[in-house]
């Protein structure tokens, strides 16, 4: 069991869906956001945060022996609104771990940093980066940091590539990328409980009946994945046609960010 795990992000989305389930984990969650987080639980500390901060994140990181980095800006925006979180961020966060022993980190990367990939192409944790916009590439830059703080320094990282966690899949294309909390819930388990974990790039997806990512390479993890979205699809294909065979959404990976402009 971890001493203190941090949770960034933990007022976003994913935050909220795993904050309870995340309890075992952990002796203490040091939870932290810039935005509200509500009262401590039991065996919950909050620290609000601006990853931008360097000092502010370097205070946060102390005493903690695991990170699970979800913060930050989590869709297409402008660069001016990606750089502090997603850039400035990812570098303060690495900086300061380096600074109190390297706790391993579980760094929230995305499927957008392999979204112009088509969705006929079957992608293993060597395929090319092909990020399908700005948030995509700042994406990339949080992998490459991990990357090299890996080789320079031996500190260990997750790089998880979320589709998309959510208790359901809402459309056609998230039937192939829905991963279900509770098997991030388990991901995130293995990750801070195996033995030796290394700096691997793992696919974050339930067993669902269409894929389109291997994670042969991270067998070592010892996750299995259980739940599968098919179990949404007759509810989506009620409520919306699919796609045309040549729209965004049903060629490329990474669906309507393809066609997003430069903000
Ligand atoms: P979210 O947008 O709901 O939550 C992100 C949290 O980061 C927010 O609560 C926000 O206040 C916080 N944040 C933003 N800027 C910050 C700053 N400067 N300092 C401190 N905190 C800041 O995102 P969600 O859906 O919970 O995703 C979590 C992570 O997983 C994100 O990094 C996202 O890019 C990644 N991800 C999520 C996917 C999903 O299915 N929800 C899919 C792929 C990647
Ligand atoms: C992401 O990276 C986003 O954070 C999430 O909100 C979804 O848009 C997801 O990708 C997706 O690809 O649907």
């Amino acid at each position: 069991m971890l001493e203190r795990l941090l949770v960034t992000g933990a007022a976003g989305g994913i935050g909220t869906l795993l904050r309870h389930k995340l309890k075992p984990l952990a002796k203490t969650l040091r939870l932290s956001d810039v935005a509200d987080l509500g009262h401590a639980g039991e065996n919950e500390e909050i620290v609000p945060c601006d990853l931008a901060d360097r000092r502010a994140v370097r205070q946060l990181v102390e005493g903690c022996d695991g990170i699970l980095h979800l913060g930050g800006i989590s869709l297409e925006k402008s660069f001016d609104t990606l750089l502090g979180p997603n850039i400035v961020g990812v570098y303060n966060l690495y900086e300061a771990a380096r600074a109190c022993g390297s706790p391993r980190i579980l760094f929230a990367s995305s499927n957008h940093v392999t979204g112009f990939h088509e969705q006929n192409t079957l992608l293993t944790a060597d395929a090319k980066l092909r990020p399908d916009g700005l948030y995509g590439v700042t994406k990339c830059f949080g992998e490459a940091m991990a990357r090299m703080y890996h080789d320079k320094f031996g500190q260990e990282t997750a790089i998880v590539r979320i589709g998309w966690c959510a208790e359901e899949a809402q459309d056609h294309r998230k039937l192939s990328i829905w991963m279900s909390p509770d098997d991030f819930l388990s991901l995130v388990t293995c990750v801070f409980t195996v033995s030796r974990l290394g700096c691997p790039v793992i696919y974050g997806v339930s067993n669902n009946d269409t894929i389109w990512w291997d994670n042969s390479a991270v067998s070592y993890l010892g996750w299995h994945p259980k739940d599968n979205a098919a179990k949404f699809r007759d509810k989506i294909d009620a409520a919306m046609p699919r796609p045309p065979r040549d729209a965004c959404d049903a060629v490329y990976q990474g669906g309507k960010f393809t066609i997003e402009p430069i903000h």
